[in-house]
């Protein structure tokens, strides 16, 4: 099937608010030529979510945020709701990052209510997955994804258009990435697990590769069979390097 890739940039916790706005405006000013063959979206902090959609303020470029809360109100100090995101602006949601499964323990039951939140809400959920080090030598990298989309998956991820990003924790910041034979495999695999779960729908969920995507790998990875966009940390800060990643689509 044709699916219409996605790159997604994850700000993670950088800059002050002008530098949002200013990062989103170069992304907007730079991105005419590749949105007519990929889905762009910018993940800024929470506090700057505001700033970057008002000077995105333009279809094509999706804005998303980090994390949400599966609660949709009430008293849960410190967390954002899924319907406040939307109320701020975002499409979209990056749930389970691996920085935030070590950061606060998230679980995959935990992951999985945020993620039926955020489809409750109209968001479409990001779901991250990946490896450990330790996992990928023990040669099971393979079992620890499959279980990790058993768990952190609703039912209903794929007819709400869910999107799955695989990130190798160990490639997350550090330069290094899987070969290709070895994303290749993963991205076989999770095709496998989402089409057996969810059918039909489960085979036109976008599956991003993620963890030190750069201009100068992108067009590799990107070519690769079932690897439907990419999850741009690092590199996303840079809109040249994000839109040059984006042009390799
Ligand atoms: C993985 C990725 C973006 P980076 O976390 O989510 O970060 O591209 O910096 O490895």
């Amino acid at each position: 099937p044709d699916i219409r890739p996605l790159i997604a940039g994850n700000w993670k916790m950088h800059g002050t608010a002008r530098e949002a706005a200013q990062l989103a405006e170069a992304v907007r000013a730079g991105a005419g030529a590749v949105t007519a063959r990929c889905d762009l979206l910018v993940c800024p902090p929470f506090v700057h979510i505001h700033a970057a959609s008002a000077a995105i303020a333009w279809q094509p470029i999706a804005v998303g945020a980090q994390d949400c809360s599966p609660h949709a109100k009430g008293a849960h100090t410190g967390d954002v709701s899924a319907p406040m995101l939307v109320d701020a602006g975002c499409a979209y949601v990056i749930l389970g990052h691996s920085e935030r499964r070590a950061d606060h323990g998230e679980t995959d039951a935990q992951v999985r209510a945020k993620t039926e939140a955020a489809i409750a809400a109209g968001l479409i959920p990001v779901v991250c997955v990946g490896e450990s080090e330790a996992q990928r030598d023990a040669g099971e990298a393979e079992s620890v994804v499959a279980a990790q989309l058993a768990g952190s998956l609703p039912d209903g991820f794929a007819a709400a258009k869910g999107v799955v990003a695989y990130e190798p924790v160990w490639a997350i910041g550090t330069g290094r990435t899987p070969t290709e034979a070895d994303i290749r495999a993963m991205h076989a695999r999770m095709r496998a697990e989402v089409t057996g779960r969810f059918g039909p729908a489960g085979g036109t969920t976008r599956l991003l590769y993620g963890g030190s995507v750069k201009p100068s790998n992108a067009a590799a990875i990107l070519a690769l069979p079932d690897v439907d966009g990419a999850l741009v940390g690092g590199a996303s800060l840079v809109a040249g390097d994000f839109l040059a990643i984006a042009a390799a689509v």
